[in-house]
């Protein structure tokens, strides 16, 4: 694999940057594999990624119905943050951030983490005791998370409005300072570089149409658009498609999935300095590096497999962060758009061994999956070469909806509930 340095980039600027090369390979599948992933987002890719790097199994195809990190990674507002409520899920996370602060460097891949901080707001009475008693169990936990007043969250923030006459007062808020955004683009493509510089075939525009199981009722391998693929170890990295995905091998999934949308605005000079999130509105906004504004808003109320959004959501939204940040009332809307998010029924995710030998799954991330993709690729490759959770996501089984042992985040984030 080209590696990237100074050096490299001076050297390809003689040629006017026309002979870098390919980042990855196009290749064919092969008849067999080790492990087939299915789904290339960022944590289909990561997996890919650790399988090789870290477990030696290099024999690994990532089959793709679209191109690589077009799915729910290439369409989310990229805010990363650990400031879960219980303890199974700030590890979850915490692992995630821990990975985050060196990934350029490992991947040799700029997927610019900015630690800019996430700051939630607070607007009744109810919101600011649920926001102090998750900063205490946060500490318990911890995972750093500190309370701000109305002016220190103003003086972190500054085009943030305080003043106490408005539908939404700002009351207090919750500032997680190594929170922040990354690219996410960047993110699928540096773990596919990676990966296929250890040997995975990275197959896109090849749905995987079925799972084939054996008499014994073990995992044979996968069938796709691109014929037949055997394998004895399938892992499912769906997202929104992921009950339908796992349907093919006869498992049924406790999931919803919900069109979840986002808009940018025209880009201007930086002026917005960190991530504001409110859960009461559903609305959380940044800036990206190019200048646009990034703004989300809830999910659909109905189930849809559609990639955009009811219009009257985002229209909520803007009317929300207009009376927020007032300046920003004159901007113009560049463009929006969707993606089909998979909810559990507790809103955390499954990353788990199934009731079938051989196969695996990673889903149920819903509107808040892109801030784990290192942790739970990391976790997920051990789940799939060892054949049993690493204690991380051991919680995190599908055989909690039946036990009981729900990790209930729905308060968590902005727009998970
Ligand atoms: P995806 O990237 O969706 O990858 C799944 C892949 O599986 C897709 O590429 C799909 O084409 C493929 N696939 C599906 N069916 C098949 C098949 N039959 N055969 C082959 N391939 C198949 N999370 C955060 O942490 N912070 C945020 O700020 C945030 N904002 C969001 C905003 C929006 C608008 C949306 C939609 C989501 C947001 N999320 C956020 C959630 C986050 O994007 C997801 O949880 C995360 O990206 C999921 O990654 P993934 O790799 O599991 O899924
Ligand atoms: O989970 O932080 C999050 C999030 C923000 C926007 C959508 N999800």
């Amino acid at each position: 694999m080209k590696r990237y340095s100074f050096l490299e980039l001076a050297k390809n600027a003689f040629s006017a940057h026309q002979n870098w090369g390919r980042q990855w390979r196009a290749p064919e599948p092969k008849a067999e594999y080790d492990v087939v992933i299915v789904g290339a987002g960022g944590h289909g890719l990561a997996t890919a990624y650790y399988l090789a790097r870290e477990h030696g199994i290099r024999n690994v195809a990532v089959i793709e119905k679209g191109w690589l990190g077009g799915g729910n990674t290439g369409r989310n507002t990229t805010i990363v943050r650990s400031n879960y409520l219980w303890e199974e899920s700030a590890a979850l996370y915490n692992h995630a951030i821990g990975l985050w602060q060196n990934l350029s460097q490992e991947l040799n891949y700029n997927v610019m983490y900015s630690a800019r901080g996430v700051m939630m707001l607070a607007h009744t009475i109810h919101d600011v005791q649920v926001s102090q008693r998750h900063i205490h169990a946060n500490r318990l936990a911890g995972v750093q998370n500190e309370w701000l007043t109305p002016e220190q969250a103003r003086d972190y923030c500054p085009p943030l409005n305080i003043s106490k006459n408005i539908r939404y007062p700002v009351m207090g808020a919750a500032l997680q300072r190594v929170g922040g955004t990354a690219r996410h683009d960047a993110v699928a493509w540096g773990y596919a570089r990676g990966a296929d510089a250890l040997g995975v075939d990275i197959i896109q525009n090849c749905a995987v149409t079925g799972i084939r199981r054996s008499q014994d009722g073990s995992v044979e391998g996968v069938e796709t658009a691109k014929g037949f693929i055997k394998a004895g170890k399938v892992g499912v990295v769906a997202a929104g498609h992921s009950s339908v995905v796992m349907e093919m091998a006869g498992v049924r999934l406790p999931l919803e999935s919900f069109p979840l949308q986002a808009l940018v605005s025209e880009p201007v000079k930086p002026a917005f300095p960190c991530v504001v999130m409110s859960n009461t509105i559903h609305a959380y906004i940044s800036q990206s590096d190019k200048g646009e504004l990034v703004i989300g808003a809830g999910t659909d109320q109905f189930i849809s497999y559609s990639q955009t959004g009811g219009i009257h959501i985002s229209n909520h939204t803007i009317d929300a962060i207009c009376e927020l940040f007032p300046h920003f009332r004159r901007m113009r809307m560049l463009r929006n758009w969707g993606g089909i998010v998979d909810t559990t029924p507790d809103r955390s995710p499954i990353l788990s061994k199934t009731p079938v030998p051989g196969l695996y799954v990673n889903c149920g991330w819903g509107t808040g999956g892109f801030k784990a993709t290192p942790g739970s690729g990391h976790v997920f490759a051990h789940t799939i070469a060892r054949d049993e959770p690493h204690p991380i996501n051991a919680p995190f089984t599908i055989d909690r909806f039946r036990t009981g042992r729900l990790i209930d985040e729905a308060a968590a984030a902005a727009v998970a509930h």
